[in-house]
């Protein structure tokens, strides 16, 4: 396995929106994050991904661009961005930022031209005279009308976020050219945002019938896709020090092989969906009650299939998904479950993602009125089942558990009304559950889930295996209890981890010695709710 220093790294991801406003405008911003950074290091993390920052109209808050060179002015300003990548070089942190260039919004200039048929932009987009019958992420439709140039468009997701046609050279110079832009500013990489949608079969034929998604077969990992990839790397990537982490929606392991393999110098590694897709039914809204194995499987497969080739990313949450204890732990154990998540997942071979307000245990918003909520799925997503036929209140339910919301509303830096995270009106509400979770009160706390992810961190930095070693399951029928092997030459770790609010009879490992445990006690012969151990012996 060959050494990287992204892959010795742990990541933390910042949703700018919601982390630390500086001006009393209720919005986070650059500013903000840069005062922040003392607490960061504190976290002991080395790399940040940044959700976009670039000049947008937000419709999707950040993921509809208008401008990859400049910054929304509600976060800042392009010497706020340079002065955030020199305040964290100097303490070693590095910066990774998001590159969404699947699509643009609809007020880029690119996509103005091209309503207009102008010059080289004529092509910038995919264009078609019939509507073709694709579906959307955000949308019922995928193709809509436009008025002005009396022909379709393609949009995978919102109506203001129109596909890019990467078939035509000069996009993919235009995009070739953003990525210089940002790395000669000296940040450390990117986060590639839906990579695996950009190549499509532009003969744009209709799609076999699908409940979700349909015509997918069309552009999800198209065979373009790693020519495209292999262009972007070999004319700028390959030139910098610096990685790559491909989001890549209803991936399998083959294609993230394919992706990540070194030797083919495409990407560095990427996002999967299918752990956290556990409680659902191939779409997030069609939830289902969660079971240990419906985690387990996916997992030890990802470890398994890519071990020695591809790399794996270590995430349980992100600004799309909801708190993962809610999901995968339990509020009655809250401090148990948030340490034993983090224990399951991070010790396994890959690079870790921890999402803003994930280190102090942070849980679901859950807003109970629709009128709280702020983003285009959630919203899209309510109107489409009403006129599919579900109820007000099976929708509520649905988006109570599952809506990007409930991670996105603003970081709980203290117990006071505000947060700590502005003096004026926020853009959203606060997590209502602010007052007892928070940064200050975890980190006062004797059970303090900040100080564990801090010996997490620690604990990586010390034992290599961590990082790079092989993965064995252990005991894997097993529907309570989540265990596993990691070793390498030296070295041998066993984690343990109880997924149930019950004692469970487990045998002492007397030939190992614990180095880290959610418990001040043990149980003789028994692992308590939610307790996570590992355990570490020299092998020679
Ligand atoms: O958010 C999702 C589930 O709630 C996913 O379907 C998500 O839309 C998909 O993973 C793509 O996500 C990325 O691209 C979107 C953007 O809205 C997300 O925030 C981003 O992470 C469009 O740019
Ligand atoms: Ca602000």
């Amino acid at each position: 396995m060959r050494k990287e220093w992204y892959k010795e790294g742990v990541v933390y991801q910042i949703w700018p929106r919601s982390f630390k406003d500086s001006n009393n405008d209720g919005i986070g911003d650059i500013p903000g994050i840069i005062e922040k950074i003392p607490y960061l290091k504190s976290l002991g993390i080395d790399i940040i991904w940044l959700s976009p920052v670039y000049k947008s109209p937000m419709e999707d808050f950040g993921y509809d661009i208008s401008d990859y060179k400049d910054i929304a002015t509600e976060f800042g300003t392009m010497d706020d961005i340079k002065r955030l990548i020199k305040e964290l070089h100097k303490v070693k942190i590095k910066l990774i930022m998001d590159l969404v260039v699947n699509h643009t919004s609809h007020e880029h200039e690119w996509f103005k031209k091209s309503v207009k048929r102008e010059g080289k932009y004529t092509d910038y987009y995919h264009w078609e005279d019939k509507k073709v019958n694709w579906g959307s992420f955000f949308e019922k439709e995928a193709w809509t009308y436009n008025e002005d140039r009396k022909q379709y468009y393609l949009h995978l997701f919102a109506k203001g976020q129109p596909d890019l046609n990467w078939d035509n050279p000069d996009v993919r110079e235009d995009v070739k050219s953003i990525i210089k832009f940002w790395l000669d500013l000296g940040i450390d990489g990117f986060r590639c945002d839906v990579i695996n949608l950009i190549a499509k079969n532009n003969a744009h034929p209709n799609g076999k019938s699908a409940l979700f998604l349909r015509g997918k077969e069309h552009y999800l990992s198209h065979p373009n896709l790693h020519k495209y990839l292999h262009e972007l790397n070999r004319d700028v990537f390959s030139k910098y020090d610096c990685f790559t982490v491909g989001e890549t929606v209803f991936v399998n392991p083959q294609v993230a092989n394919l992706l990540t393999n070194p030797e083919r110098k495409e990407l560095d590694m990427v996002f999967q969906f299918d752990h956290i897709a556990a409680d659902a039914r191939v779409v997030k809204w069609f939830i289902k009650k969660f079971k240990l194995m419906n985690l387990k499987k996916p997992l030890s497969k990802w470890q398994n299939k890519l071990n020695g080739k591809g790399w794996n990313t270590l995430y349980l949450e992100n600004h799309d998904q909801p708190r993962s204890i809610n999901r995968f732990g339990s509020l009655d154990y809250r401090y148990e479950s948030a340490t034993m998540l983090a224990t399951m997942i991070y010790f396994q071979q890959g690079t870790p993602f921890i999402y803003q307000g994930q280190e102090i245990g942070t849980i679901n918003a859950g807003f109970k009125d629709l009128k709280t909520y702020k983003d285009v799925e959630t919203l899209n997503i309510y109107d489409l089942g009403r006129k599919l036929g579900f109820s007000h209140k099976r929708m509520m339910k649905k988006i109570i558990y599952m809506s990007r919301d409930n991670s996105r509303t603003p970081m709980q830096w203290n117990g006071n009304k505000n947060c700590g995270f502005t003096d004026g009106k926020p853009w959203i509400d606060y997590n209502p559950h602010s007052k007892e979770i928070n940064v200050d009160s975890d980190q006062k706390s004797d059970k303090s889930i900040f100080k564990f992810y801090q010996e997490i961190i620690k604990l990586r930095k010390i034992h290599p295996v961590i990082v790079y070693g092989h993965y064995n399951d252990i005991d894997f029928h097993n529907k309570q209890i989540y265990s596993y092997r990691r070793y390498d030459k030296t070295t041998e770790l066993i984690i343990v981890c109880n997924f149930t609010d019950k004692d469970i009879p487990y045998e002492e490992r007397k030939t190992h010695q614990v180095i880290l445990h959610n418990y001040q006690e043990h149980k003789e012969g028994s692992l308590q709710p939610y307790e996570a151990r590992v355990y570490y012996k020299k092998l020679s």
